[in-house]
């Protein structure tokens, strides 16, 4: 593990709000994991960016009677709002399209172009002769040529994951004619030179998922092809050749590149040299399973095609979808929440801690149910961890004024406590550094429910012997949880700092503070409260109703 990080998560199209579907499987578990990086002292810096190029962002704008750039620019600040909002707590959020994007992009193109990795090649492109436009990606639907599977976007088949040379069957996603096919200038990218080199890294990067390996070295062995990387749309970055004129890069050519040209921006303004940074630091891309081949492909062959002059990533955490009581997420069919609708129900922790408890490091995909979260949130975050916090130190207030007492010597049962305390910050640090947030946040909760059971064997309102040394460890563990619990649910975490009578910020602390007995005796406690409000099943049972078509 390097003591510098960068952490990206897929780039969030800047066409249409952020709903619980995107930050379950990428923006969470990223912002979690930056989180706790931070903590352990590592240098780390989680950055992110709106992905403005491609055609259904074009076509949208036109829609809407606006400026492709007006329209993207309005997507980027509500996407950041609504991150922020949920303590996505971006280092920087900028975006595909900046000047510093668009200069970076087309260096990068000139040095595959110099070292040979580009082509140039006349093909046939879908054109609708109704809507007299080109038809790239999604402006043509059919079938997938390798599964099967019906109704496919031609740039990605949703059911095998696979992109398709060429889509079957196909037809205008504008109008539904059949498209006709016309000749135009193509640049490719050699994708195919890197099957042997892609093999190889994969091979040797132990870090990333077995299961995705697998299936990623799958489709090397059945042969690469070569990738198209231009798009004949006016929105997008110029590709920077003579004879190029009208022709931009596809949108996963550039948006790829953003994540270097995004955190070099960053850090060389903060008087960073960022290169440098970049290539001393642990480089962690999350993603959703839908992007896998991007990621474990075409991201790494281009770094590979510059001679890893930016290396390539240590970390692809990829994730399952997410589905919405057991049913798959649609805008169109209204199953889907809404982020900011969300958070008008419920506080960001409430669903982060409900997010990361059901999310596990896989592709498996993930289910959010009402009552699943109802009973998650009374029994397990309230009745809990708020229960514990509430029990141990609203007694220590009113037994003694809010000031631990001196403790004496401790028994088998404070023994086993202490214990508890000494190893919390390396058993769960260990899961936390392996990916498995879900794992960790489940051992914070049974250190929580082994302190309810500690201060409900130890009896301390009978205030018979050894009733000072509970409060002590108690108040520990309180504390010990408040640390614990800051990537998960950092506004709670901040609310227990506070009712214990500690200033600053909780994430001024180092992680492994979290196994010391940091409050002590004389310590007086500050204001205690509940920390969190029950959810009603009258509400959810409304909250259910407004899903499905209006
Ligand atoms: N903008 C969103 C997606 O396909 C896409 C990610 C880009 S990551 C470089 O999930
Ligand atoms: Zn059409």
């Amino acid at each position: 593990m390097s003591n510098k990080a960068i952490i990206t998560s897929a780039l969030p199209y800047a066409n249409g709000e952020i709903h619980l579907g995107h930050v379950a499987s990428t923006y969470l578990p990223a912002d979690v994991t930056a989180r706790f990086l931070k903590l352990k002292g590592v240098e780390a810096y989680y950055v992110c960016a709106s992905d403005d190029f491609g055609t259904p962002i074009l076509i949208q704008s036109e829609k809407e009677g606006k400026t492709p750039s007006e329209y993207v620019s309005y997507w980027n600040k509500r996407d950041y709002d609504d991150f922020t909002a949920f303590n996505i707590n971006f280092d920087y959020f900028y975006k595909t399209s900046s000047t510093e994007n668009i200069e970076f992009v087309q260096d990068v193109f000139k040095k595959l172009n110099d070292a040979g990795h580009i082509y140039e090649k006349e093909i046939i492109q879908f054109y609708c002769s109704n809507d007299k436009k080109f038809l790239p990606d999604r402006y043509v639907k059919g079938s997938c040529p390798y599964c099967k599977a019906e109704d496919q976007y031609s740039d990605l088949c949703e059911s095998c994951g696979r992109v398709p040379e060429e889509i079957s069957n196909p037809k205008c996603a504008i109008c539904g004619q059949i498209p006709k096919k016309e000749k135009t200038t193509h640049y490719f990218f050699k994708l195919k030179n890197f099957g042997d080199s892609l093999s190889k890294w994969l091979e040797e990067n132990k870090n990333l998922q077995k299961d995705v390996k697998k299936y990623v070295q799958n489709w090397i062995k059945s042969g690469l092809i070569d990738w198209d990387i231009t798009r004949d749309i006016t929105w997008g970055v110029p590709i920077p050749l003579d004879g190029a004129k009208g022709k931009v890069f596809y949108g996963w050519f550039d948006n790829h590149l953003a994540y270097i040209s995004t955190a070099l921006k960053f850090l060389n303004d903060k008087g960073i040299d960022g290169k440098e940074f970049w290539n001393s630091a642990d480089i962690y891309h999350f993603i959703g399973k839908d992007i896998v081949y991007h990621h474990y492909l075409f991201l790494p062959a281009m770094r590979l095609g510059i001679d890893s002059e930016y290396k390539l990533p240590d970390y692809i955490p990829t994730r399952g979808h997410l589905t919405l009581q057991a049913k798959k997420i649609s805008k169109s069919r209204n199953w889907y929440i809404g982020l900011r609708e969300f958070l008008n129900y419920y506080p960001a922790d409430y669903l982060r801690y409900y997010l990361v408890a059901i999310n596990p490091y896989s592709q498996d995909d993930l289910n959010f149910d009402w009552d699943e979260f109802t009973n998650r949130i009374n029994s397990e975050l309230i009745g809990n961890l708020g229960n514990f916090v509430n029990r141990a130190l609203g007694f220590t207030k009113k037994a003694y004024d809010g000031v631990i007492a001196e403790s004496g010597d401790f028994d088998e049962k404070d023994k086993e406590a202490l214990d508890q305390i000494k190893n919390l910050s390396s058993v769960i640090g260990e899961l936390m550094q392996q990916n498995h947030l879900d794992r960790a946040l489940k051992k914070i909760m049974e250190f929580s429910s082994f302190f309810n059971q500690y201060f409900q064997h130890k009896e301390p309102w009978k205030k018979g012997s050894g009733t000072e040394n509970c409060v002590y460890l108690s108040v520990n563990a309180v504390r010990s949880l408040a640390i614990g619990v800051f990537p998960f649910i950092p506004e709670s975490s901040q609310k227990i700092w506070e009712q214990l009578g500690f200033e600053g910020n909780v994430n001024d602390n180092h992680w492994n503070q979290i196994s010391e007995l940091g409050a002590k005796p004389g310590h007086r406690l500050g204001d205690v409260s509940p920390l969190f409000v029950k959810v009603e099943q009258a509400d959810i049972e409304k909250y259910k109703k407004q899903l499905g078509p209006k």
